[in-house]
């Protein structure tokens, strides 16, 4: 599956330079195979170790120009689609370069003395929970003057750090408005109650869901958490809530509640634009009877799209909910890609090598995914090659488990797929009824593993 996206990137990458194309499709495979180890020890040779140090210092390359390129390859369908509904998941996180070579060349994060930038990603996910790629990832490098003045709120949007969101989410808009077919849901945490990305709405198929922070005043003089803790409760049912720390899901009841909201930003101050007043549809689900010792769930929403009925609300809540993937994404892209470990020289580097995993992250993310939410499709219906799947159902049959066959016209699921690539990162539990899917980690483990067998049939395969 990597294989066969990975070749059609470098189609769709342009650095205006056919071989710097096809370049970055190689890497990324070399990548995907080494993920979570460093540049020198997942290559094969010297001079391909080279090879990618140089592509990650071109000139021509840049973290735009390779997420542009993943996008054309996982978005390559959108003008032929009937109706389709995609959620686009936003979100920031540190990446700490307090300790390497690079650390000069970035700035402050979090204290003086930490060093490295805010990458900031938008994730398109499926509305059946599937990641699919990314949009579009900045980075953040702060000044060293910009420390301790991030809070003053005395200068216009455009020259703050939370810019990014308005601008992630205006490169959206103009993305699909093309496709009305397409609707989007741009869904993000409460970093993102900014008034001024509400007023950039203009898209009639894209909406933002964005869990609120501020209580806001509303036109009538009323507050927004007040006026949305006072309305009736029009549902009560069960969500399924994963918990922070011990990432163990549970299931919640929770109370629902929404009505429409209008509210302006009180009087401009000089450095503000005069902003029009705005008409949102607010939500609340509050857990009822929380776990001792647990907070409970209780999350305030703001949606851009109008919520008339429960079903719509319970949607919303639903989009609400897979805006988890992206931190885990973040999570996988960090502690299973070890990025923050890379001893690069210059940032330009690392930024492109960040890009560069994060393709790579995201593809492993996906079939994991696809395992967990269509787990009776078949693999060739997921993409995935027969040769793949034969080299792997041949090694295990002959070293794990006998039960394991290859069968050309029988083909398995995508979860028995994905539990034999587990069980080779030490995944035990497993019986071909009832079994529990890997999580990511094992997952990812189990993959590189994959990525050495078949590389090594591969070898023997072209030496005869
Ligand atoms: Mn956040």
């Amino acid at each position: 599956m990597l294989l066969k996206n990975n070749k059609l990137l470098s189609d769709y990458t342009d650095f205006g330079d056919k071989r710097l194309n096809a370049r970055l499709g190689k890497i990324c495979n070399q990548m995907s195979k080494g993920f979570g180890a460093s540049i020198p020890s997942s290559s094969r040779s010297r001079s391909e170790m080279k090879g990618i140090y140089r592509f990650f210092k071109n000139k021509k390359v840049s973290m735009q120009k390779i997420i542009e390129g993943h996008r054309e390859v996982h978005q390559k369908d959108r003008d032929k689609v009937m109706k389709q509904t995609l959620l686009i998941a936003q979100d920031s996180t540190t990446m700490d370069y307090s300790r390497k070579r690079s650390a000069q060349n970035f700035g402050p994060i979090c204290y003086k003395y930490h060093r490295g930038f805010i990458l900031h990603n938008s994730m398109v996910i499926s509305s059946s929970g599937v990641p699919v790629g990314l949009f579009k990832q900045t980075a953040l490098i702060r000044s060293n003057e910009s420390l301790g003045t991030s809070s003053t709120n005395r200068v216009p949007i455009e020259e703050k750090e939370s810019y990014r969101w308005l601008e992630h989410f205006e490169e959206l808009q103009e993305y699909y408005t093309p496709y009305p077919n397409i609707e989007v849901f741009n869904v993000c945490d409460r970093e993102a109650d900014i008034y001024e990305l509400f007023c950039k709405k203009q898209a009639s198929n894209v909406h933002l869901i964005v869990r609120s922070q501020h209580n806001r005043k509303l036109l009538d003089k009323s507050k927004l958490h007040e006026r949305i803790a006072s309305s009736p409760v029009k549902s009560t049912y069960q969500i399924k809530v994963t918990d922070r720390e011990t990432r163990k899901k549970r299931k919640a009841k929770v109370t629902l509640r929404f009505c429409q909201v209008e509210f302006k930003l009180q009087a401009p101050r000089v450095w503000q634009k005069e902003l029009p007043s705005l008409t949102l549809w607010v939500l609340q689900v509050e857990e009822i009877n929380p776990p001792k010792g647990k907070k409970g769930v209780k999350w305030i929403l703001l949606s851009t799209k109008p919520v008339k009925t429960i079903s719509e609300a319970k949607t919303i809540i639903r989009y609400y909910e897979l805006r988890w993937l992206i931190e885990r994404f973040h999570y996988i892209l960090k502690s299973g890609g070890q990025v923050t470990k890379l001893q690069l020289k210059d940032s330009k580097r690392i930024l492109n090598a960040v890009s560069t995993y994060s393709v790579s992250a995201i593809n492993l993310m996906r079939v994991n995914y696809l395992a967990r939410e269509h787990p009776e499709l078949n693999i060739y219906q997921a993409g995935i090659q027969p040769q793949e799947y034969r080299i792997l159902y041949v090694y295990a049959n002959k070293n794990m488990d006998k039960r394991i066959q290859f069968k050309e016209h029988d083909p398995p699921s995508i979860k028995e797929y994905v539990i034999v690539i587990a069980r080779l990162g030490g995944f035990m539990k497993y019986n071909s009824k009832n079994s529990v899917l890997p999580g990511l980690k094992t997952f990812w483990r189990g993959w590189i593993k994959y990525e050495e067998i078949k590389q090594t049939y591969y070898t023997f395969m072209s030496m005869n």
